[in-house]
């Protein structure tokens, strides 16, 4: 069910419903009693130290296509940003020029990571009253802004450590991105033979918290935005046994958005939470999971293109009871080895992910690529798997 929302606001200019309901598993809900009915992600976006070369970075190693820009040359003297899109997916890439620029003090602190999870909304004056109203801090208040493209509206609210979530409402607006930005495509040309593209949707973006700050953002997610929690969670069982963190995952009503939210725990060695807390100087987004509709696609593509992905040991694959518990997937089990593809299976379906390494200097940011069949989770089965193999990863740094 759809509810009332327009094609472009579940990003459906690009990809059909059907295809979203698959790729990043949505469930059907009741709109009309959502206090902060939300549509999409719009963006994410990301302040790096060289946004030029890191917009090269997506083109080449995610496929993206440049669609807009801003910088010196447009007006905007402070920074550079480009916008890189690929299906539904829209990531915003800044940089700053003058000395003076905030964007580079940020730098400074965080390194490359992620500002804004920013967020489609059908009405940003009704979200921006609920959320006052739940005790939120409002960082930008309703505003129009305005163009030759038409007006959009927008505002934004902290969430936690330095994110915001920028609230938007692109419904009467046909420009590139915002007022401010031109079209731009890049002089990036891709391989002859590339797939169209290497993802199609984000299915979800995890926040890391510090430690007993869990419940407090689910509460504020659940308060604030209205979100509710999903059924799948790291307890303190599987904490102590082997993952050093707890999560838990919230999500808009009808699944389009799912926040995880990790905290390190207390266990036999240091968290890979904390390691992250650590460098990233605080809270923040660890890391944004993307949908494909063919990962042994999008895996080959990206591996040619340099990107690293954590090592998952053979015995994985030689395990027998995985592969009784997962049965018949897609792609024959040898495939998944070779790609080091992770696979799980629930009472819905199943799932392939890969995680890649972190992909900056620091051991903060990471990324996902997941396939879904029908699976509305997050890979519970792989997290011991998993978890070993960040902390090997975590080890050579010298950091656990
Ligand atoms: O998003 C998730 O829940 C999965 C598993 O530090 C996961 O991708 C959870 C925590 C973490 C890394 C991966
Ligand atoms: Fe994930």
């Amino acid at each position: 069910m759809t509810g009332t929302l327009g094609r472009s606001e579940l990003g459906m200019d690009e990809v059909s419903y059907d295809q979203l309901r698959q790729l990043v598993g949505l469930v059907d809900y009741d709109e009309s009693r959502d206090p902060f009915p939300v549509n999409a992600m719009d963006a994410v976006v990301f302040v790096v130290g060289n946004a030029t070369q890191t917009a090269l970075f997506y083109q080449a190693a995610f496929g993206m296509e440049l669609v807009a820009y801003s910088g010196p040359e447009t007006g905007n003297t402070d920074h550079k940003s480009f916008v890189l899109k690929s299906g539904s997916a829209r990531f915003v890439i800044k940089g700053g020029v003058r000395p003076g620029s905030p964007l580079l003090d940020h730098h400074r602190e965080h390194g490359d990571g992620v500002v804004d999870l920013a967020l489609a909304v059908p009405d940003v004056d009704k979200c921006v009253e609920h959320a006052r109203a739940e005790g939120a801090i409002i960082l930008e208040e309703p505003n129009d802004v305005t163009d030759e493209h038409g007006t959009i509206r927008t505002a934004a609210i902290a969430t936690y450590g330095r994110t915001r979530h920028t609230l938007v409402d692109r419904s009467r607006y046909t420009g590139p991105y915002l007022p401010g930005y031109v079209a731009k495509t890049g002089s990036y040309r891709k391989p002859a033979d590339a797939p169209k593209r290497l993802f199609q949707a984000i299915d979800h973006c995890v926040g890391n918290v510090e430690l007993g700050k869990m419940d407090y953002w689910v509460d504020w997610y659940n308060r604030v935005m209205g979100f509710v929690n999903m059924a799948e969670f790291v307890g303190d069982d599987i904490a102590t046994e082997y993952s050093a963190l707890m999560s838990k995952v919230v999500s808009n009503g009808n699944h389009r958005v799912k926040f995880p939210l990790n905290e390190p725990a207390i266990a036999k060695k240091k968290s890979q939470i904390d390691e992250y807390l650590e460098f990233y100087g605080g809270p923040g987004c660890q890391h944004i999971a993307l949908a494909t509709n063919d990962i042994i696609a999008t895996v080959t593509a990206m591996r040619a293109a340099g990107v690293e992905f954590l090592d998952i040991p053979d015995s994985y694959y030689e395990d027998p009871e995985l592969r009784a518990r997962i049965g018949e997937v897609r792609v024959p089990i040898e495939l998944l080895k070779e790609n080091a593809i992770l696979v799980d299976r629930d009472e819905d379906g199943y799932l392939l992910q890969i995680f890649t390494k972190p992909i900056g200097d620091r051991p903060t940011v990471f990324y996902e690529m997941i396939e879904r069949h029908g699976s509305l989770g997050f890979g519970k089965g792989n997290f011991k798997a998993l978890f070993e193999a960040i902390e090997r990863e975590q080890e050579r740094r010298g950091n656990l």
